[in-house]
């Protein structure tokens, strides 16, 4: 049996299935994909995933994108340490929070990393070189996005994601109130996914959100989800952030 995992540095996307593999104790072969230097539009690359993104799993010659679906993918075919709930609601829930950060989180939180970080890179290309890059983005929205990121974000695209980041950070934090986990008594991949997209960098990110001081079972989950071994495995994957980047806490650069 052969897995391959295709992946960034151990934040966001590529962080969010990197913590279910090592979650449940699977070896693994790590492959770095630069996003500095573009390799994910590289002809390589886009061979391997059409779509330009990571990351990418690949079993047994078997390739799966998205990590929603990688997941999904891990559990069936390695339940041994199962990271979804065995009950079919418990099943629901997982999913229906996995959905909500796919769809109303990511993007958001997105949208700040690419204005204030992505964007440091996207000015710094000539404007020849840029176009070219262009053309290699396979997704119409993510060229879009790396567009927006040269220019910058308008500021109601910027409040209205900060907004949607305040209402999550307060569904996640009431829920905890009732809950260990977000699908309930049982560590998923919807804990993987919130932490990665949004949980573990908030605090960081949005200083003016006062997180620690308004969403304090939030804090308290993320504690417990950077204290375990898988996560605590997952974040240590090679970072080859440059370092100012690593240490970014907000501003634009
Ligand atoms: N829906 C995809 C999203 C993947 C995604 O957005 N990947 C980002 C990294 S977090 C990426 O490859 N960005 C580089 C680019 O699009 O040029 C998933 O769940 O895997």
């Amino acid at each position: 049996m052969t897995l391959k995992y295709y992946h960034a540095e151990p934040a966001a996307n590529s962080l969010k299935s990197m913590i279910c593999l090592h979650e449940k104790g699977l070896d693994f072969e790590s492959n770095y994909v630069n996003l500095h230097t573009f390799e994910q539009h590289s002809d390589w690359f886009v061979k391997l995933n059409p779509e330009g993104q990571v990351p990418v799993l690949v079993h047994d010659g078997t390739i799966i994108t998205h990590t929603t679906v990688i997941n999904e993918y891990l559990e069936d075919v390695f339940p041994d340490v199962p990271l979804r709930p065995a009950d079919p609601a418990g099943k629901a829930r997982m999913r229906v929070w996995n959905k909500f950060v796919d769809e109303q989180v990511m993007n958001h939180v997105s949208m700040h990393g690419w204005h204030r970080m992505v964007g440091v890179i996207a000015r710094g290309i000539d404007t020849g070189a840029f176009e070219k890059l262009m053309e290699r983005i396979p997704l119409p929205d993510q060229r879009k996005k790396w567009m927006n990121a040269r220019s910058g974000f308008s500021e109601a695209d910027l409040q209205n994601a900060t907004d949607k980041i305040i209402y999550a950070c307060k569904k996640v934090d009431d829920h905890l109130a009732d809950n260990t986990w977000l699908a309930g008594e049982m560590f998923t991949s919807a804990d993987a996914n919130f932490y990665s997209m949004c949980g573990m960098m908030v605090e960081r990110m949005f200083t003016e959100l006062e997180v620690a001081k308004n969403y304090p079972r939030l804090v308290d989950w993320r504690e417990r989800m950077t204290a375990r071994p898988g996560v605590q495995a997952a974040l240590k994957m090679p970072d080859h952030t440059n370092p100012a980047l690593r240490t970014w806490t907000g501003e634009v650069l």
